[in-house]
């Protein structure tokens, strides 16, 4: 325990060291004291966990920085084609053990802490998450990041740098409460600020018309993009690519000295804390126009200093060639947009090459159209970004001349070529010139504009062809693709679950499926194996122990690892279906509530936890929050069933509690209405963690039962195609509820959880409501094979060598879900990027 010892204290006492290992570690215990004796961040009379934190921190990114700007300058030399990952959100979590465990340096860390009196797994829970996203998208990126460093691959992630990211959750008495998390409050230490790289980024104005007829955009307010470089390291390569974040910055000249010393000090920093705001806050909520104008604002900065920044690497690496071609740009550029967030990046291309370059229209077009490419993660149509044409005519005034040349030249394309088409355009076309309401559909402009569109996961990809854009698909059938998601293996297995790695790594004499996962496929062998089974029963059991030990820390509430632990976890969504799986756990105690003590004997005993942040203006994603936490106070405090029951819900989720759950879970569920979730990817993690899922046919479900087999998988629920057949049911009043599933909503209506009113919730739940949307989600329909589904789990769970080799299998066949696959097929199929080894 280090909480009493100081720097100089510890610094005199490394003792000498014999063995190579002890060696490295002593130095390392050198570099780390010598950062915490001159970074001046902390007084150096501690020594404390904190302290050791930032100064572990900064001598593992002193090895960074080396390998980081090696990378840079071979990649310089070589000049591949590179990568550049547009995206609003990244999900990175911690970096510590990331890091240490990428550049294969663990032991080393851990030794030389101790050394100085502390304990690495204690000094890696001192940093903060960074959670610059929301959810699955944000952490999407910051998993392909790993990869494209992992396979050498000329690659940047480029972001914004947002100072609150996503709210801390609070759970009180009322429910959910929403705290800004402010994960710059100290510092740090993982980011590089370059003040060399500083682009200004315009907005508002108005578009010159010059004598010869060319236009250019001026006036306006100017921003400063100034560049903060995060380093991602691969794992066991020197290559060490960037996650550049922009922050916006006024300049000095900005700045009113006359104001100030007049004593207008708010009108003298106007302009500052105006281009404060640009980053001051992850996706603010846009239900104000103001709000509307910032995310705007956001996405427009993004776009620009990245282009600006990419294109100026361009020409840097072109300078001294006698002569080069801006139709060069696309083999040597790859950007991909993830999600239509970025999409401006599209009229910003446009505009720089017109208007800046001097290039004509048809060069630039081709050089764009062949540059771009946009990734879809969503069908949900109140998802689909569609921008008011007044905000951005006066945000962005070229961009919009340049949007309704693209959509004009897109309609005239359909009039000349495909007359079967014209019916179509209204829902086509790109601006929707509603005289009500004007907007800019950016998923159409996207599609129009990019040389590949993709969706997340088989089905989603099956669906974006067959409905939201199939219009598309006949006019330009090769344009779309379907990239399946995936996650590192590094975090989500190796680091995360190191009991349950080594075994892999003993039995299958190699520790390559780290960068291989399709090895897993070897375990199969030896689900019946009883050796193997003790130890990865084992494995499991300590994970499950020590997330019993974490949630008796955060909650209070004490759990037993013998039960079966049954997690949910991701943002609250009525799609995602917290509400199934709350009713179903109300449904259980109130038959556990009914039952003899000799029948509750023959249960299986569970512990249900749910955790995820609802958006803070969504009030029913802010009720089921309540709900299950009200559920829990009654059960976990009813002595009659608590031994069989416990629900818990697992405050403030992300990244670095996803690593705590997952490898601890047994179950997981993944059960959003068919159709409506594109893929999913905690779905990918918990199986790669031999946890078992319950899941309706939806998103990347679909393929995870495909690989780890049907038998593997407890399945329930309509399938995608019978949706709207059951929402037509539902509509015309022919839908007949199950007793149970009117049991459960009548329970709680009845106040079994308290005196809250949860009316209006479940009224969304009923057909002929006149609240809610008449279970849009299709709750009610699903309720009867969701109760069966969890009875065959139940069955299963008491056999536990069956469930044993069930879960050997769902990590043995999850080798498809790696993100190296993902990353290595958009490299071959939409980039025509190659790996680049630094020597
Ligand atoms: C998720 N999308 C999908 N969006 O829901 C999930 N949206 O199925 C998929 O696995 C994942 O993307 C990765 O492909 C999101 O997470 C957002 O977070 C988001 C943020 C801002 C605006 C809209």
């Amino acid at each position: 325990n280090g909480a009493s010892v100081t720097v100089s204290a510890v610094s005199s006492k490394i003792p000498a060291a014999a063995n190579p290992l002890a060696e490295d570690a002593l130095k390392i215990a050198s570099n780390i004291i010598y950062h915490a004796q001159y970074s001046p961040h902390f007084s150096p009379s501690k020594f404390e966990p904190e302290q050791a934190f930032y100064a572990t921190a900064e001598s593992v990114r002193d090895r960074l920085v080396q390998q980081w700007n090696e990378t840079y300058l071979h990649y310089h030399k070589v000049d591949p084609k590179q990568t550049y990952y547009l995206s609003m959100e990244y999900l990175q979590g911690r970096a510590l053990t990331n890091a240490i465990g990428n550049l294969d340096i663990q032991g080393a860390y851990a030794d030389a802490l101790n050394k100085l009196g502390h304990e690495l797994e204690e000094i890696v829970e001192q940093e903060k998450d960074a959670a610059l996203g929301n959810g699955g998208l944000g952490r999407l990126a910051s998993c392909f990041l790993d990869s494209m460093a992992t396979l050498n691959l000329p690659a940047w992630g480029y972001g914004l740098r947002y100072r609150y990211g996503l709210f801390k959750q609070r759970i009180t008495k009322e429910g959910q409460e929403e705290i800004a998390e402010d994960w710059l409050e100290k510092f740090s230490p993982w980011e590089v600020v370059r003040h060399d790289v500083v682009f200004p980024v315009r907005f508002f104005g108005h578009v010159q018309v010059n004598p010869d007829g060319s236009r250019k955009w001026v006036g306006g307010e100017i921003v400063q993009a100034l560049a903060y470089d995060v380093p991602i390291p691969g794992y066991k390569t020197k290559n060490t690519i960037s996650l550049r974040l922009w922050e916006a910055r006024a300049s000095a000249e900005d700045f009113n000295l006359f104001q100030f010393n007049d004593g207008q000090y708010e009108s003298a920093a106007q302009l500052h804390s105006r281009a404060q705001q640009i980053c001051a806050v992850l996706y603010p909520g846009d239900a104000t126009e103001e709000g509307k104008l910032l995310r705007l604002k956001q996405q427009f900065f993004l776009c620009s200093a990245s282009l600006q920044d990419i294109i100026m690497r361009f020409k840097e690496r072109r300078t001294g060639k006698s002569s080069w071609k801006w139709s060069e740009f696309p083999s040597k550029v790859a950007v991909q947009l993830n999600d239509t967030h970025p999409t401006l990046a599209i009229p910003e291309l446009m505009r720089i090459l017109m208007d800046d370059e001097g290039i004509g229209w048809d060069e630039a077009w081709d050089v764009t159209t062949r540059t771009v490419a946009y990734t879809n993660h969503t069908v949900l149509p109140e998802a689909l970004e569609k921008w008011s044409q007044t905000v951005m005519w006066k945000l962005l005034p070229r961009h919009m001349e340049i949007i309704e040349e693209i959509d004009k030249r897109f309609i005239a394309l359909i009039r000349s070529s495909r007359t079967d088409l014209e019916s179509k355009l209204p829902s086509m076309c790109i601006l929707d010139n509603n005289p009500q309401k004007p907007v800019v559909r950016m998923a159409n402009l996207c599609v129009v504009s990019s040389h590949t569109v993709n969706g997340v996961a088989q089905l989603h990809s099956d669906i974006l062809k067959s409905e939201l854009f199939a219009d598309y698909v006949s006019i330009w059938p090769k344009k779309f693709q379907n990239k399946t998601n995936g996650i590192t293996p590094r975090r989500w297995l190796r680091f995360c679950s190191p009991e349950l790695s080594n075994i892999i790594t003993k039995w299958l004499k190699t520790d390559q499926w780290v960068t291989n996962l399709d090895l897993l496929v070897g375990l199969q062998k030896f689900a019946d194996n009883e050796d193997f089974q003790t130890a990865w029963g084992s494995a499991k059991m300590a994970n499950k122990q020590r997330l019993a030990q974490y949630i008796l820390r955060v909650t209070g509430v004490s759990i037993d690892p013998n039960s079966l632990f049954d997690i949910q976890v991701k943002r609250i969504h009525e799609y995602k279906r917290q509400l199934l799986n709350i009713l179903g756990a109300v449904y259980r105690y109130k038959k556990l509530k009914e039952m003899s003590a000799e029948e509750r004997k023959n249960t299986t005993p569970r512990t249900v936890m749910i955790g995820g942040k609802a958006f803070a203006t969504y009030t029913n994603a802010k009720r089921i929050v309540k709900l299950v936490n009200d559920v829990g106070a009654v059960v976990n405090s009813d002595p009659e069933v608590n031994s069989y029951l416990k629900v818990v819900f697992v405050p403030n989720y992300n990244v670095s509690v996803a690593e705590m759950l997952i490898p601890g879970s047994e179950l997981s569920q993944h059960i959003s209405t068919a159709g409506m979730e594109a893929s999913g990817t905690s779905n990918m993690k918990f199986a790669l963690n031999g946890c078992l899922i319950i899941g309706t046919l939806d998103g990347a479900n679909v393929e995870i039962r495909e690989e780890i087999g049907e038998e593997n998988f407890f399945l329930f629920g309509a399938t995608a195609d019978e949706v709207p057949r059951l929402r037509k049911e539902r509509e015309n009043g022919l839908f007949k509820p199950d007793h149970r599933f009117e049991e459960a909503k009548q329970f709680i209506r009845s106040g079994a959880f308290g005196s809250y009113d949860y009316n209006p919730l479940l009224d969304s739940l009923e057909g002929n409501s006149g609240y809610g949307r008449g279970d849009y989600f299709l709750v009610g329909d699903d309720f009867p094979s969701y109760l069966d589904a969890q009875k065959r789990v139940d069955e299963a769970y008491k056999d536990s060598k069956r469930w044993l080799k069930m879960s050997i299998l769902s990590t043995a066949g999850s080798g498809k879900f790696s993100s190296d696959r993902t990353i290595a097929q958009y490299a071959k199929e939409i980039w025509n990027i190659e790996g680049c080894r630094v020597p």
